[in-house]
Order: structure tokens, then sequence, then C-alpha cells
């Protein structure tokens, strides 16, 4: 590194000094806190992303500035590799050294070992970076992307672009459209959505199945004021969106998917009266995650139609397709999932003599796993997943098109395959995307939520969350189904799940939150909660509560 780098590398980081205390780990999901705490932070992910710009030759890098599901005085920041996917895993020790250094020159030194570790050449010799950011609709977005701005351009050569407010996934794919050299614009993004939404409706036998209204939460974030803009595009669905964030709702405060997902009831902004028996949907604060649900009658409970039944629609329907294919197209489709997946969901999903395999929770690890698949479906119970096509897969079924007579049953099923593949985001999760899918698969099948619910009854399960003084004090094995420190406590764990009919009960800490999470799960709802609540207390006792 040259004297001239050196020297805008120490400028810019003295403009933000890191708080004192402050530390972070890359984890699930990028980093994530105080937003107040972030802003050196996000420098340094500006700094990293354009050094794996340059890294990988010149390719765009994405940076997202958000922090999901989290309450609005939270920020994070995110990176996306050129192929949409999340920053490649090798690089988040960097990221964690980075980001804790405790001075400009501490900061400095890092940098200079890593890029001759890695044979990254800056200035003259070096290529240049570019690096695209994007926010969630937080209102601290605005002045970290400055700050991202800064730390991009603080490295000679590279230069960052701030595509404004988009929604996680929109960024992703962006990204990786950019890189592919295919249109790669936010009308493009929509355009596609339409395209394939249309093309799938199109063959769709009857092509008449109607479908009643869907009702949108938009967790007062991004995802339902990006809805709204689609819907310009869209003629063929009819939704009604709420939560816009605009009639002066909080983003993620009692409303959005990973409320309604863990609490199982009613958003705010839906009521019990009007809204018995409608299809309601609703997206997480960076809209790439989706719950669908429906209200039963009386009180504001629900019937919650999680990743696991979403990820089931979507593998009934692929299933179906190759089917029609049979011995024409062979084909290698799996299923990935985490442990908190509902043992229900795990136990249909095989009867479709489906390969299922699991992956820890994040979904840098589910997608790793799908990608071994012609056709990989992953998703989280949260709602977080998409379908991964492989190009060979797909370059395959264009081929075998041609052979094919247009109009028959497996000219169509190759086309319903070719059209998911665009519809659905290739790159991550995307709640957008996801919807018009199962919107489009319901309207094929001539299904209410209420029957696509029926696909298989969920084992009751509950989800708490436990502040302890640390949570790092929690260790799992790879999986995550066993804590393996605290010495003792999953003997414990153990003790308390054998109590229990289908009992089944794990810890971990959150990646994103200040947090153990306890998941237990029974064969009726009284002894789920009864298992989550004394797996608590065993953690309360073990780590010390706060
Ligand atoms: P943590 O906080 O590590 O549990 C949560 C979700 C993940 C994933 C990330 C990223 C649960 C139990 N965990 O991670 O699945 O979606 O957030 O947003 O829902
Ligand atoms: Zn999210």
């Amino acid at each position: 590194m040259d004297e001239t780098q050196i020297a805008s590398l120490l400028k810019s980081s003295s403009l933000f000094p890191i708080p004192q205390s402050l530390k972070l780990s890359y984890g699930t999901a990028g980093f994530r806190g105080d937003a107040t705490l972030l802003p050196s932070t996000v420098h340094r992910v500006g700094i990293l992303s354009s050094l794996r710009s340059l890294k990988l030759n010149s390719s765009t890098i994405g940076l997202m500035i958000t922090a999901s599901h989290n309450k609005l005085s939270d920020n994070g920041v995110k990176v996306s590799d050129p192929s949409g996917e999340m920053l490649s895993q090798d690089w988040e020790p960097f990221a964690d050294q980075i980001a804790n250094a405790s001075s400009p020159q501490k900061l400095v030194t890092l940098i200079n070992d890593f890029m001759k570790k890695e044979e990254i050449l800056i200035g003259g010799e070096g290529g240049r970076g570019e690096v695209w950011l994007g926010r969630d609709s937080r209102p601290s977005g605005e002045s970290l992307i400055k700050a991202a701005e800064i730390g991009v351009s603080s490295v000679l050569g590279c230069v960052a672009v701030d595509k404004g407010v988009l929604t996680t996934p929109e960024l992703h794919w962006m990204v990786r459209a950019k890189n592919k050299g295919l249109k790669d614009t936010e009308k493009d993004y929509f355009e596609n959505l339409t395209t394939s939404f249309k093309c799938l409706i199109d063959l769709i036998p009857s092509n008449g199945n109607k479908i009643s209204k869907l009702v949108l939460d938009g967790a007062n974030g991004v995802g339902g004021v990006k809805m709204e803009e689609l819907r310009g595009y869209l003629s063929n669905l009819d939704i009604e969106i709420r939560n816009t964030g605009r009639d002066g709702g909080v983003l993620n405060e009692s409303v959005g998917a990973d409320f309604v997902q863990k609490e199982k009831v009613l958003p705010l902004g839906f009521g019990v009266k009007d809204d018995v028996g409608v299809r309601c949907v609703s997206f997480d604060g960076d809209a790439d995650r989706l719950v669908y649900f429906y209200v039963t009658s009386g009180d504001n409970k629900i019937e919650l139609l999680d990743g696991d039944k979403i990820l089931s629609l979507f593998a009934l329907f692929i299933k179906e397709q190759l089917n029609t294919l049979e011995g024409k197209v062979l084909s290698r489709v799996g299923v990935v999932q985490t442990a908190y997946a509902n043992g229900a969901s795990t136990d249909y999903l095989k009867g479709l003599g489906l390969d299922v395999v699991f992956a820890k929770t994040g979904v840098k690890h589910l997608h790793e796993r799908a990608t071994e698949f012609d056709v990989g479906i992953y998703f989280e119970a949260n709602g977080h997943g998409t379908i991964l096509f492989s190009e060979g897969f797909v370059s395959l079924l264009v081929e075998k098109q041609k052979e094919m007579s247009e109009g028959s049953d497996e000219y169509n099923a190759v086309s319903r395959l070719v059209a998911v593949s665009n519809l659905i985001n290739q790159a991550v999760g995307d709640a957008i995307s996801g919807l018009l899918l199962v919107e489009v698969i319901l309207r094929h099948m001539g299904w209410s939520v209420q029957k696509w619910n029926e696909l298989y009854k969920d084992l009751p399960s509950r989800q708490v969350k436990v502040e302890v003084p640390d949570r790092t004090a929690v260790v799992t094995t790879s999986e995550e189904t066993e804590a393996l420190k605290p010495l003792g406590i999953q003997e414990a764990i153990n003790g308390e799940i054998e109590k229990y009919q289908r009992g089944r009960a794990f810890i971990r800490p959150s990646g994103t939150e200040d947090v153990v999470r306890v998941y237990a799960e029974a064969s009726t709802q009284e002894d789920a909660d009864s298992l989550a609540s004394s797996v608590a207390q065993l953690v309360k006792s073990f780590l010390g509560s706060i």
C-alpha cells in the first residue's frame, strides 16, 4: 500500500471513531446493533466492499444498510457478492477484525496485511472497484449511507453508487444482474417479475381459477411501498396493502413477518371482525421474508402458514411439473431446512419423496447447501427462502423444450419451470417474488389459503428469547440441535424434553440480537409452551439473567 492510500484511509477513518466497548461480529446476517453505534462499522464495511471488488476483477459488490426485522432504532450492514449471494464466509473473519480495530492505525495495518495475503493491488497497478449501496426505510440509513460512501471511495480507484431505498433482495438481484451483463435497474427488476408472473398465469390450464383478494402487512417498511409500485405494473393481482409506514405505524412494531411468525397473533392494522378467513401475508422490514396467515374467528389468534408451508407448496408444484417430465428430464431436487423447521413439515416433504437436508440457521448456510441440487428449495421457518435452479438444468430444459410439441403437457411443464426460475429471486430470499409465486400456485391448484394450510398440520411449537449477560457462552453443535456449552445444560434440557410427547427443544445464541433463542415443540400447545418455559428457565440458571 503506498503513502497516498495510507493517508486516505487514515483520514477517512478518523472521521468515524469507533465507540468504546463496541464488540461486533459478522453474524447470521452481517453486523447489527444500535444505529448510533454503527457509523465506524459501516465505513469499514465500505472499505471491505471496495477491496472485495478489486479482488474479484472489478466485479460490482453490493452493500445493504438494514437491520431487517430488528427494532427501528437498530440498523445493520451486509455485503452482497457479485453473484448476489451473501459475502463469502472466508472473508467474515477479516470483516470482524476491521470492524473491531480500535484505532485508524490498527485498521490500516490489518488492511495492509490482508491485502498482501489476498494479493490485492490498489491504485496505479490495481484495477477499479465499484460498490452499489442500498438501504431500507430506516431514517438512520441516510447518514450511514454517507459513511459507506466515504469508506468505499477511501480505497483508491473505487467508487460507490447510491441506489437509494431498496428491499434487500432488490439490491442483491440488481448486483447479480449487473455482473451477468443483464438489465439491472429497479424497473428491470419489476419488469422481470411481471413478465414471468404473467407467463405463469397464462399457463394455468383453465386460466380462470378465481382467487379472492390478498391483504399485505408491509411491516411499516420498504416492502409495502415497493409492492405498491409493482402493483402499477401488474393487472392480475387483487391486493390491498396495509402498514406501509405512511399511516404513523412504526417499523416492525407489532407488525411484520417476524412478529407474526414468532407471536402467532394478528399484526396491528388487522381486525378480527373484518378479516376472518381472508388470505393475508406479512413481509419483514427489508422484505426478504414472508409468511401467510388468516384469522379463524373470535380472538386475534391466527392460523400461520410459515416458511415451511411455503416451501411445501413450492416443492409440490415443482414436483408436479417434474413428474410430467418423467423419463425426459433427469433432475436432483432437494429441500434444505434448519432445526427450526416444524417436524410435521419435514415428515411431509420426505413423504413427497424429496431429499431433505439440514443447515445451520442463516440463509447463507441454506443457500450453500441448495446449490448442490439441480433444483434446490430452501426456506427458514421464519419465511426466508427461495428456489435455486442450476444453470445447466435450465439450459437442459430449454433444449428439451425444442423437441416438444407446443401446448403439450410436457411443453407447458417446462415453460412453467423456466418461468419459475425467472420469477423467483435466484440471489436471495425475496418476499415480493415469493408472494407472486405463492399466488400463482394457489390459482393453478384452485386452492384457498385454508386448503393450502391442510397440506399437513403443524406440531405445536413455541419460540422465546432470553436476555443473558453473555450469549456467546452458548456453543452448539454444527446443526445447532445440541448445546455443547455451558457444560451440563444439554443434559438438563434432555431431562425436560423427556417429559413430553413428541418433545423437541434446543437453544442457540442469536446472530442478530443480543439474546439466546429457545425453540420447543410438543404434541400440544400447552406442552410446547411449558417445555419452552422450562428450557428458558434453565438458560437463566446456567447463564444468569439481566
Ligand atoms: P438469529 O437472530 O441468528 O436467530 C434470525 C433468524 C434467522 C435469519 C436471521 C437473519 C430465527 C430463529 N432466526 O437470526 O433465521 O433469518 O435472523 O435475518 O428466525
Ligand atoms: Zn429481513
